[in-house]
């Protein structure tokens, strides 16, 4: 795993987050936790190296938001991002799809199962949204907005427009797969998106963690290393 997943955030980025008194945000801006799930941490089925280190940061990041939306990886048994269900395929190689190139990883997040669980510790009494994603046999999602189709959308974005959200602030994991897609989709949908990178970890696949942060600033996606002022 490259040096992105594995780097230690800055020491005053985690005082800000742990420590101190986190500064109030807007109510038109709307906290996104994305996937911070047991088969998404450490002895789970498609672990993020230190994935569950994001957890007390983002208990302690919801303190500054008056709205918080929690998403889940749900897939079904058999779901066609597992390489499980291609002959002859191993996790992390590429097939391509009917919406095309599809990276395969081990069964993960079976909707119902322990491993789509949300981590044990993370704080969901403040959850006002358990968006699922994924669902769909023959289509992943990695975006919390539109699946990997990029065609077929989930919902989330009416229902932020709807509420009145302006803003989003998006954590979890991981950060180089379903943090960076929502990002870009959040941008796309005209919202104002930032990245709370304390509070993500990533996989880190064939350089995708660098690739992540060059098409996030593109997409107009702002990288904070603390809590926003
Ligand atoms: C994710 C790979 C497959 C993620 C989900 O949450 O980033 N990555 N499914
Ligand atoms: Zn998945």
């Amino acid at each position: 795993m490259g040096s992105y997943g594995s780097r230690e955030p800055a020491a005053d980025a985690r005082a800000n987050l742990e420590k101190e008194t986190v500064k109030k945000q807007p109510s038109t801006t709307a906290l996104v936790v994305v996937d911070v799930q047991n088969d998404f941490c450490p002895g789970g089925r498609l672990a993020v190296p230190d994935g569950d280190a994001v957890v007390p940061m983002i208990n302690k990041a919801m303190d500054a938001f008056d709205h918080v939306v929690l998403t889940q990886d749900w897939h079904c048994a058999g779901h066609h991002s597992f390489a499980s269900a291609h002959a002859g395929m191993e996790p992390y190689q590429a097939v391509d799809l009917h919406y095309g190139s599809q990276t395969l990883w081990p069964d993960h997040c079976v909707g119902g199962t322990k491993g789509a669980d949300f981590h044990r510790d993370l704080r969901q009494d403040r959850s006002e949204l358990v968006l699922r994603k994924g669902f769909r046999i023959g289509i992943d999602s990695y975006s919390a907005f539109y699946e990997n189709d990029r065609t077929t959308p989930t919902g989330l974005s009416g229902y932020l427009r709807e509420r009145g959200f302006k803003r989003v602030v998006l954590c979890g994991l991981a950060t180089d797969f379903c943090v960076r897609y929502s990002a870009i989709d959040a941008r796309k949908e005209a919202f104002a998106c930032e990245v709370l990178l304390p509070a993500c970890r990533g996989i880190d696949l064939e350089g995708s963690m660098a690739a992540a942060v060059v098409m996030m600033r593109a997409a107009g996606v702002l990288l904070l290393e603390a809590m926003p002022a």
